[in-house]
């Protein structure tokens, strides 16, 4: 294939004169005239306003959902709900090559359980990291409900670094609730188990199944969890459910939820009443109050034992110690939400009408004066409800969960069976608004609604249902994500947004300011790992190594060509490929695909990934680039030869399909001085201005300075074959060499526009 190049040239300086097409018909319709064909009201338009987000615009906060059944975490923005990023997390996804370059399978492997992979995962509640119980952008943590497992995300690259599976539990949904500087990560079991790995029938269920809590302990300069150094609660079998920690007054403390307090076990097949009937008998469950500074201390003292390699706190010793108790809430709670002061929690019950608000100081005093109205049957101390109830207001039937606003004392609080959010003050106890919202809410979000801080402003709602509210594409409906404004004292439903990628449970929302994502990596990292890659390969180093039947490939990907291009190997070889992005520019990453090995990378600007696989059959095996990086993305491929044993090589050389003369030498040299000029005419607007001022322009120039360097000595090349007049050589790396400048011409072009938008001043 040929390329026009004048005409290529042409688009370049189309784009430089900033000629654009005019729009027709569409821009000369007017507002009222959109309304009315629309169908929308003033209300509609009012709403969009708020939610509208014109071209290059961005959010004011960044959301970050769980993914529910898919095991990833979705990034959008809030108020223009626009989605900007899954991060896989639990489950392997080929986009970003998770799963599939070595470097993430071992962040997978991490996750294995009884040596088995598990390459899913149900995530519920992610928490951010924080400083002084604010937000700090740092790190994200999630919880896998189904695989009781933690994993930590490292905000400065959205990367998943590290999983963990809980040493004693069989599922958690109590996570992951970080304490107020990121000390420790919460998570608590939910469907109670042997702590062993033995079989035990339910008859002695309570005797030997256990809940728990567990307490992961966060090294902040590593950004790893540290199992070592974390300690379980045991606990008694009450499916333990949220949890949330003390900040402020509270600081120190933890609060976990419980249903089922009757240790019911269900058996609907032998004509028992099922779970649903068994676990709801009671008017009250257990609110679980732990003592994790005395807990640490107890473990630094080194007097905690370890089970299964892993510190537990028995309850015994817990009981003994002073650090757990328990408090009556009402009937088969979910949400356990502290106030941003740390002087309250709020509980809502699913089958009860009422929130709780429980008094922390009330709490302290019957702890300190050790008044309680008994033990429950594994000898945990009870505080009486009335001795820690602040108030309880009516909020609607089938509360869930609570968030905080900006505004003292006020709240939001779910209700799932009445389909709304009330919005209540839980100081003095009264409801203040309600809003109906589609359908059957479960958790809800207001911004950076659970740091000491919350920002109000905004409220999402997590449906459950969508029923009716989107085009119908099938059983299986997407979820439905309600934005609401609740800046004013009325709550106002502004939008609706599809998710369509399993059940997200929670999510938290964050000041988009507070996060400083790099765009690219240090050359050669291994970004799993954060750490330079043992297979950092530079420009012209490519390599391949062979050690008996392993061979592993030292190679390179930049605009537009794969090094090697050529790969052979032999039948039966364990091949390695060990790719690294010599890339500087942002959003240049190059993918890598391969017929029939399931080999799949994403390589990111500066990354170093690699593939392994057994080449077990003798063939031909193209790959390529699956991103569209460039002009000559398409030809961004090469061939890996898998020879048959003892293949012995055919005599000659690869003979080129199409023969080059001096005369197509001499014209595209004449292109490529062409092109220079529009090159030159770009940079000197950019040094006539105070491009130094702009930091994304500073780094355009430096990439576009790389490409540069080599057209170079592509240019040097074909100079050299053509004073030996080797046209056909001379002529190629000519090509190579208008190949590099294209792509400076394309930075340049870049770095000019973004001069011109963003107001840069001429300087000489
Ligand atoms: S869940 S709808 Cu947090 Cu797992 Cu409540
Ligand atoms: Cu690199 Cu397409």
């Amino acid at each position: 294939m040929k390329v026009n190049k004048k005409r290529a040239l042409s688009l370049f300086t189309g784009a430089v004169l900033g000629l654009g097409m005019a729009s027709s018909a569409y821009s000369q319709t007017s507002l009222e005239d959109v309304m009315k064909a629309r169908g929308l009201t003033q209300k509609d338009l009012l709403a969009a306003a708020k939610t509208y987000t014109p071209t290059g615009g961005r959010d004011e906060y960044l959301a970050f959902s769980s993914g529910g059944q898919s095991g990833h975490v979705i990034v959008y923005g809030i108020p223009s709900m626009r989605i900007l990023k899954y991060i896989a997390v639990f489950t392997p996804e080929p986009w970003q090559g998770y799963g599939f370059d070595d470097e993430s399978k071992e962040v997978l492997a991490q996750g294995r359980i009884d040596g088995k992979d598990i390459v899913f995962g149900d995530t519920h509640h992610p928490a951010f990291s924080e400083t002084k119980g604010e937000y700090n952008g740092r790190f994200l943590f999630i919880n896998d409900k189904a695989n009781p497992r933690i994993a930590v995300i490292d905000l400065h690259d959205f990367e998943t670094k590290q999983i963990v599976v809980n040493p004693f539990f069989r599922s958690a949904h109590g996570g992951a609730f970080v304490t107020p500087n990121t000390e420790y990560v919460m998570d608590a079991a939910q469907y109670a188990a042997p702590f062993g790995d033995e079989f035990v029938p339910l008859e002695e269920f309570n005797e030997k199944y256990r809940g728990g809590l567990t307490y992961w302990k966060f090294d902040d300069k590593k950004g790893r969890i540290e199992p070592e150094n974390s300690f379980t609660f045991e606990m008694p079998p009450y499916s333990q459910d949220l949890s949330d920690a003390g900040k402020g007054p509270s600081e120190g403390w933890g609060f976990t939820n419980s249903f089922c307090s009757e240790r019911y076990v269900g058996g609907i097949e032998r004509g028992r009443p099922p779970f649903e009937a068994g676990c709801s008998q009671k008017d009250t469950d257990f609110m679980h109050v732990t003592n994790w500074k005395k807990a640490a201390e107890l473990v630094a003292a080194g007097k905690v034992k370890k089970v299964n390699g892993s510190y537990l706190i028995t309850m015994e010793q817990a009981v003994k110690e002073g650090i757990f108790f328990l408090i009556p809430e009402p009937k088969s709670p979910h949400g356990v939400d502290v106030s941003p002061d740390g002087t309250h929690i709020i509980v809502s019950g699913k089958l009860d009408s009422h929130a709780w608000v429980y008094s922390w100081e009330k709490i302290q005093k019957a702890i300190a004066a050790k008044k309680f109205e008994g033990k429950d049957s594994y000898g945990v101390p009870i505080i009486a409800m009335k001795d820690a109830l602040h108030t309880q207001v009516q909020v609607g039937l089938g509360p869930l969960h609570t968030q905080y606003d900006s505004k003292k004392c006020v709240v939001y609080t779910s209700i799932y069976v009445d389909s709304m959010v009330t919005k209540w003050n839980y100081c003095e106890g009264k409801v203040l608004d309600q809003l109906h919202i589609h359908y059957n809410i479960g958790h809800l979000v207001t911004m950076e609604g659970d740091s000491a801080s919350p920002d109000g402003k905004y409220l999402v709602s997590l449906n459950k249902l969508a029923i009716d509210r989107f085009n119908p594409v099938g059983p299986l409906h997407p979820q439905n994500h309600q934005l609401i404004d609740i800046s004013g004292d009325k709550m106002q439903l502004l939008y609706d947004m599809p998710l369509p990628l399993g059940e997200p449970h929670y999510v938290v929302a964050i000041k988009a300011d507070k996060l400083k994502p790099i765009v690219r990596y240090k050359s050669g990292w291994n970004s799993r790992a954060d750490k330079k890659s043992a297979f950092k390969t530079r420009a012209g180093r490519e390599k391949t190594v062979r050690d008996g039947s392993k061979v592993d490939v030292y190679g390179t990907v930049i605009r537009s060509h794969i090094t090697p291009e050529i790969i052979e190997v032999e039948e039966g070889d364990t091949v390695s490929l060990h790719f690294t992005n010599l890339e500087r520019a942002e959003d240049e990453t190059h993918g890598f695909a391969m017929y029939g090995q399931n080999v799949n990378l994403s390589i990111e600007p500066g990354k170093t990934v690699s593939a392994t696989f057994k080449a077990e059959k003798a063939g031909v095996y193209p790959y390529y680039c699956t991103e569209f990086c460039s002009a000559l993305h398409l030809e961004m491929q090469g061939y890996l030869l898998v020879k048959p044993k003892g293949y012995k090589a055919k005599e000659g050389k690869i003979a080129d399909g199409t023969k080059y003369t001096k005369a197509d030498y001499d014209k595209q040299v004449k292109t490529n001085v062409d092109t220079q000029a529009v090159i030159d005419s770009v940079v000197a607007f950019i040094t006539s201005h105070n491009y130094k001022d702009f930091s994304t322009v500073v780094d355009l120039v430096t990439d576009a300075t790389d490409q540069l360097g080599f057209a170079a000595e592509a240019k040097k090349k074909a100079e050299g074959f053509a004073a030996k007049g080797d046209y056909q050589n001379a002529t190629l790396w000519a090509g190579q060499h208008w190949q590099y400048q294209v792509k400076t011409a394309d930075l340049g072009l870049r770095a000019k526009t973004h001069l011109e938008e963003n107001g840069a001043k001429k300087v000489k």
